[in-house]
């Protein structure tokens, strides 16, 4: 029989992944859209799933909205991927964040257990829950320390992920994924805000990117890779939780200069007491400049994840590495510049 999946969050970034990779296995897949102005389907266009699922409309504020659409879809597999998931709006914005990441999905998992605890349920977790980490990498076990609104929120669902496990017997797993990127990444992040930007450059659209922490580092991996192991973690008889990652770390700054090379930029660095500024090598032209506006009231200043329970359970590796990653990404966003195609 054809699999059901309901997935929030589908016009995100890892909606449209895992819509596509769903797709492929044959899943009759529907996407929970929230109401908007108008609604956003750009990356469900680009990566060519838009005509292939059923767009639902439910907002994870109202539990009864979510309650009608579970009990009408009837879905073998939730994936709950909608959120407000940038960290620097959660500092300004703590208890809409708190409201839709932390609660939202109690809403979810109450309309699960209401329905006699049906659906398996995925939850998007993140390695914002470790935040100041007590160790490096970090797994399964190690302890969380979040910094910001976001990553609280988002601790308070993944336990609340556990707890309806453990209490009402939901086939629920968290999935503590670290940042994961791709050319349809949403572009304040600051890996799609330098592709972007050094596609621009490129293309005389722009003459200077404005960062912020440069020395910021992160465990980044490609979302094609990452919807994967959402999906394998929800096929286990036993559910648990998982840490994604690849293993590797690199600075905002590592990102930048490769960003840069990859449009033929060799990039030298110019410290100016607390500022600093990027320069083309050859031409002297700043193209980076540090913005304090863009730092954050508590940082997450390093990440690394050790996702050998995942490697060994699940069989799960990451296929994409950085360099490739950032490769592609400026790569998609030439093109996009090139034909004035830039959608989101
Ligand atoms: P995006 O920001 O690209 O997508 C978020 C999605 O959530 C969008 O579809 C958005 O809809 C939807 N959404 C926001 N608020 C609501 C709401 N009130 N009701 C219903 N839907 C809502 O995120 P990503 O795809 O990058 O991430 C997916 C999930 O994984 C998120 O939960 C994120 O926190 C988490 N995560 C992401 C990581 C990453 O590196 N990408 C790492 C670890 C966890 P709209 O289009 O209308 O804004
Ligand atoms: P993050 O991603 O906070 O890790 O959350 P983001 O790309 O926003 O920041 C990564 C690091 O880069 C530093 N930084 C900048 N960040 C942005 N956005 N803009 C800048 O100009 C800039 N300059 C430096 C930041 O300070 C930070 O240290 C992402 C989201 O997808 C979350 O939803 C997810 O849970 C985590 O990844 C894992």
């Amino acid at each position: 029989m054809t699999k059901k999946a309901l997935i929030t969050g589908i016009t995100g970034q890892d909606g449209a992944y895992l819509a596509d990779f769903l797709l492929k296995k044959d899943y009759k897949v529907y996407g929970a859209v929230r109401r908007t102005s108008s609604i956003n389907t750009a990356r469900l266009s680009d990566i060519g799933v838009l005509d292939n699922i059923e767009l639902v409309s439910m907002d994870l504020g109202e539990i009864t909205n979510i309650q009608r659409v579970i009990e009408k879809i009837e879905p073998d597999e939730i994936y709950n991927l909608a959120a407000q998931s940038f960290v620097q709006t959660s500092y300004e914005q703590p208890i809409y964040t708190s409201d839709i990441d932390g609660i939202g999905v109690t809403r979810i998992l109450e309309s699960v257990r209401n329905l006699g605890g049906n659906p398996k349920f995925y939850q998007a977790s993140t390695s914002e829950m470790f935040g100041k980490a007590h160790e490096s990498p970090q797994n399964e076990n190690t302890p969380f320390y979040p910094r910001s609104p976001y990553g609280v929120a988002k601790l308070y669902s993944h336990w609340m992920t556990v707890n309806y496990r453990e209490s009402w017997g939901i086939h629920a797993c968290s999935g503590i994924l670290f940042n994961h990127e791709s050319p349809l990444r949403g572009s304040e992040f600051v890996t799609r805000k330098i592709s972007l930007g050094m596609a621009e450059i490129k293309n005389k659209k722009k003459d200077i990117i404005h960062l912020g922490n440069l020395s910021a580092e992160r465990d980044w991996g490609f979302a094609g890779d990452y919807v994967e192991a959402m999906w394998l973690m929800m096929q286990k008889k036993e559910p648990t939780d998982y840490v994604i990652a690849t293993g590797q770390t690199h600075s905002v700054r590592d990102f930048t200069e490769y960003a840069a090379s990859a449009i033929g930029i060799d990039l030298e660095w110019n410290k100016k007491g607390q500022s600093e500024e990027g320069l083309c090598k050859k031409t002297g032209k700043i193209i980076i400049s540090v913005d304090p506006a863009y730092n954050r009231p508590a940082e997450t200043d390093h990440l690394l994840g050790d996702s050998s329970k995942a490697q060994k359970d699940l069989k799960w590796k990451p296929c994409i590495n950085f360099e490739s990653l950032v490769e592609m990404m400026v790569d998609h966003d030439l093109r996009r510049v090139e034909k004035g195609l830039v959608w989101f």
